[in-house]
């Protein structure tokens, strides 16, 4: 971004409930290159079986940077040994354009419109083949590491069944035809192989994530991997209980609501709002809350275009979604799914339950299309 030393950079760790505060995932330090500095985290009140992710996030910068490649998956293990017989492969989907060797710049529309890639990976690499026995089960924990590419993820003639999501594994698996899966947000499914030998191609789906006037993007349809079925067949099968602790939360009486509006700069306006102010080091809408309290945060989308909304430290239950995606809708306002990203739908809203617990400090939230983060949607979250 225009006006920022594009040195500076730090780390977060996208995910993790940890303290904000000190040399933990502090979003408000900043190193220049060079810089030595050691982060330290205290897993212990994070709960276990999840993918999370880590990527730098110095406001103005945390777009291009991630872009440029630095990111990488985050596994927390499963707290019991259930799945510890399935053969499991982590996927880090992350998209690219190139100019020569290096990442290709961004453009002011870029920053607007959230930039995608021409070259999509699975892992760093284009389509690769994965092997599975006909009738074998692998457990896939997926993250979206592109800054703003959506992928609506589907296996042909196969059923991906989500068993976690974010924040870790649901109560039993959700059969779903496909995914819909927003930058930054992890989804963990198991796959059943075929009993036919072939090739069988894992696919992002068009989806309209409110940029179809532009070419390409997200309303594609792209091979990000196949599934080549071959060898002797096994008989394994699904778990049809995966975590029995995983439970929705009711809202308890009385929670008190914070309404939170997203909203675009008009044409040539380069800024992104919270409630109406472009986040920058003097001026932010700020969230205040108290430790060990509810609240409900109901998020209204006032652009054109879906925004991935994720907040740090605390995962939430969604209570409902108004628009978007009807499968997206139904398997996170009816499982059990802890999220830290969730998709606000162009025109629509969404309403969280939000618990504040163990850490205070202050932290944030934010699109997690980076650029409009950078450009100013993202808000300060004091807990005290
Ligand atoms: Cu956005």
């Amino acid at each position: 971004m225009m006006g920022e030393d594009r040195d500076l950079t730090n780390l977060h760790t996208h995910g993790l409930h940890v303290s904000p505060a000190g040399n933990s995932d502090n979003g408000m330090l900043s190193f220049m290159s060079g810089d030595t500095f050691d982060y330290e985290f205290d897993l212990s009140l994070h709960p276990g079986g999840n993918l999370n992710f880590y990527h730098p996030h110095r406001h103005g910068n945390t777009a291009e940077q991630l872009w440029g490649g630095m990111a990488g998956a985050l596994e927390v293990a499963d707290e019991t040994t259930a799945l510890a017989a399935y053969e499991t492969h982590t996927m880090v989907l992350k998209d690219i354009s190139l100019d020569g060797s290096a990442p290709a710049a961004h453009t002011m529309d870029d920053f607007m419109s959230g930039k995608e890639g021409d070259v999509m990976m699975v892992n760093g690499k284009v389509n690769p083949v994965l092997n599975m026995k006909p009738g074998q089960v692998q457990r896939w924990k997926i993250v979206n590491a592109s800054n703003a590419r959506f992928y609506k993820l589907s296996l042909g003639s196969h059923t991906l069944q989500v068993i976690g999501s974010d924040g870790g594994l649901l109560n039993k698996p959700y059969a779903q035809s496909s995914i819909l899966l927003s930058p930054g947000e992890r989804v963990d499914v198991m796959v059943k192989a075929s009993t036919t030998k072939g090739y069988y191609k894992l696919l992002s789906n068009p989806y309209d994530r409110g940029m179809s006037m532009m070419s390409g993007g997200s309303s594609q349809q792209i091979t990000l991997l196949t599934v080549n079925v071959t060898g002797t067949a096994v008989t394994n099968s699904i778990p049809t209980t995966i975590n029995a602790n995983a439970v929705r939360l009711a809202v308890p009486a009385g929670t008190p609501t914070r309404q939170i509006t997203l909203s675009m700069g008009m044409m040539g306006g380069m800024e992104a709002y919270i409630n109406g102010i472009a986040f920058s080091a003097t001026n932010a809408y700020t969230a205040h809350s108290s430790l060990n309290t509810y609240e409900i945060w109901e998020v209204f989308n006032n652009s054109m275009m879906d925004h991935p909304f994720h907040q740090h430290v605390n995962p939430v239950q969604v209570i409902s979604i108004s628009g978007g995606d009807s499968a997206y809708k139904s398997l996170y306002t009816t499982s059990p799914a802890w999220k830290d990203t969730v998709i606000v739908p162009k025109g629509g809203s969404v309403k969280l339950l939000v618990p504040i617990k163990d850490f205070t400090g202050t932290t944030m939230f934010h699109c997690h299309i980076l650029e409009h983060e950078d450009i100013g949607m993202m808000g300060l979250w004091k807990i005290q």
